[in-house]
């Protein structure tokens, strides 16, 4: 048996859980009035109430038992101290370095980070303030009207849903666009829309290498190309983002225009490095920098705070409650309003490409469940859709509720409206309906005795299906990066208990190795023989299609 599960907290959490399992959060709720109270904690304003759980006290202190025997306390402080958390390949993974606000210093092979931080992100607002201002001009005079940021995966979906979450704040940037997808329409669509004199192309990629930015970079150059005067015309158009600078240098940027980071930032946590640069296009360095601020407030109380009353510690362990004891195998976040539409696919990278893993740090196979399947959608659209499955369907899925107190633009009551679905969800999950609450509907609604009857069983939900709410007082950048900073350290908690390497990405490296190796061969006139059948197959059918 793998050592998690030998370790005692394991054990006594297995014979709480049979205590446990059939309690309905209805009777917790009824027996303890003081549960709000008791399950819920601030950070700066920012709540999260636990109390829809299915836990009680002996849960959470046997959870914290369990996070201390697995020893997350020494884990949290090793990630801030640079140590090589990324065991696979031997790395720190400081994203906690990058918006490090205080400057403390942050060693990585003996050497402070931090001047290096500070001297991109100064670089970076030079760079932004003058093309935010109209100083930059591109080849014809004028000045930059359209972004567009060509990466994939942590390359694109931070910046982008960073973007969009902060949509009031970008009023004065220029119009974004994020292009990631090697499927010809994504660049083809964003070209269309795009005058070349007006457009800055920032590729953005770590390596420099990744098959479908370089290819939509090198199509954006010649669309570039087919329009501007020469090749040197290049320079106040394209910048670059990455660690790579003698491919940079290949593709033809101008090193002046590149804004490097590190082996250390891993993609799905670098929206907080130069990757951020189209953020900071588009809200402004001085709001970049609340984001930083956010992010770095949620990195104060994580690295500081007792077990017990640290809010990503507290998400992390009852995720881990319901995975490896109840069984759960999905995680759904729900994100009450329309700016943080995009946050459940950003942390479905973030979630399942840091947890999706079976292997632990000894390099055993585990023989426990890891990470969730992530999923979710805004709220209220999610309610007029998949939430059926969650009132009646037969899985538990244990879910975060998203929502600010005020809105970005208050119209009517709308606003008011969607934190009353929000809440009334959150309980109806907890709640459920009762035969009895559902008969008396029925009655109430002058039904028939043996209508009643028939109907009831369809009627009545089940409940306890635990939920999260997390509140603040509105989406700002400073929120916003406290909100992804606390979703990462959940994340990081998580996989250290579990044992795993949160910051390789092994899987996602097998993916791109192996379409390096069938291009080729779509590419050739001559039917496909060597590979597995069906892939011979689906080739040869796809030659036979070409036009
Ligand atoms: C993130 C992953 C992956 C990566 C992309 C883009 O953690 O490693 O999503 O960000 O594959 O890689 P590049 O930035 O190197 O192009």
């Amino acid at each position: 048996m793998s050592e998690l599960r030998e370790l005692p907290a394991w054990k006594a959490l297995q014979a709480h859980y049979e205590e446990i399992r059939d309690r309905h959060m209805r009777d917790m709720f009824r027996e303890d009035p003081q549960r709000f109270q008791r399950f819920s904690l601030t950070v700066g304003d920012m709540l999260l109430d636990y109390s829809k759980n299915r836990v009680d006290e002996t849960t959470m202190r046997l959870l914290m038992d369990l996070a201390r025997q697995a020893g997350l306390d020494d884990g949290r402080q090793r990630m801030f101290a640079g140590a090589p958390i990324n065991f696979t390949e031997n790395r720190a993974a400081l994203h906690v370095a990058l918006r490090n606000r205080v400057n403390r210093p942050i060693l990585v092979d003996g050497e402070d980070v931090m001047p290096r931080v500070n001297r991109v992100l100064h670089q970076m607002r030079v760079f932004s303030d003058q093309v935010r201002d109209g100083e930059w001009r591109g080849y014809s005079g004028k000045p930059i009207r359209d972004v567009v940021n060509l990466g994939v995966g942590g390359s694109d979906l931070g910046p982008q849903m960073v973007c969009e979450a902060l949509t009031p704040y970008g009023r004065n940037g220029p119009r974004m666009h994020f292009v990631s997808n090697v499927a010809p329409s994504h660049i083809a669509e964003t070209l269309r829309l795009l005058n070349p004199e007006t457009t800055l192309f920032i590729v953005s990629s770590k390596s420099f290498a990744t098959e479908e930015t370089m290819a939509n970079a090198r199509t954006a150059r010649s669309w570039f190309l087919m329009h501007a005067p020469g090749a040197r015309s290049i320079k106040s158009h394209f910048v670059a983002v990455s660690t790579n600078r003698e491919a940079v240098k290949a593709f033809g940027i101008d090193p002046a225009n590149m804004f490097e980071f590190w082996d250390w930032v891993g993609g799905r946590y670098s929206l907080w490095s130069a990757i951020g640069l189209a953020i900071a296009l588009y809200i402004g360095m001085d709001h970049f920098e609340q984001l930083l601020k956010g992010a770095h407030a949620m990195d104060e109380h994580f690295r500081n705070a007792p077990l017990e009353e640290n809010m990503p510690v507290i998400m992390a362990m009852l995720g881990i409650w319901y995975g490896n004891f109840f069984g759960a195998q999905s995680h759904a976040v729900y994100p009450y309003g329309h700016y943080l539409r995009r946050l459940p696919q950003y942390l479905q990278q973030a979630d399942m490409e840091s947890n999706g893993k079976s292997v632990d740090r000894n390099g055993e196979r585990v023989d426990y469940a890891t990470g969730p399947v992530l999923w979710g959608g805004a709220g209220t659209n999610g309610q007029h859709a998949y939430f059926q499955l969650i009132h009646q369907g037969t899985h538990l899925v244990p879910c975060d509720f998203l929502g600010a107190a005020n809105s970005q633009n208050p119209v009517d009551n709308h606003h008011e409206m969607l934190l009353a679905n929000l809440f009334a969800q959150a309980k109806a999950f907890m709640m459920g309906r009762s035969e009895a609450e559902a008969r008396a509907e029925m009655e109430a609604q002058g039904m028939d005795a043996a209508a009643i009857e028939r109907l009831l069983p369809y009627k009545v939900c089940a409940g306890n299906n635990p939920s999260n709410v997390i509140l603040y007082r509105r989406l700002t950048p400073r929120s916003l990066g406290s909100l992804i900073a606390l979703y990462e350290h959940k994340i990081f908690s998580q996989g250290y208990v579990w044992g795993l390497d949160s910051f390789d990405q092994w899987g996602v490296e097998l993916g791109k190795r192996l379409a390096g190796e069938i291009l080729p061969r779509i590419e050739g006139d001559t039917p496909v023989d060597e590979f597995d059948a069906s892939t011979n197959g689906l080739i040869n059918f796809c030659k036979g299609l070409f036009e």
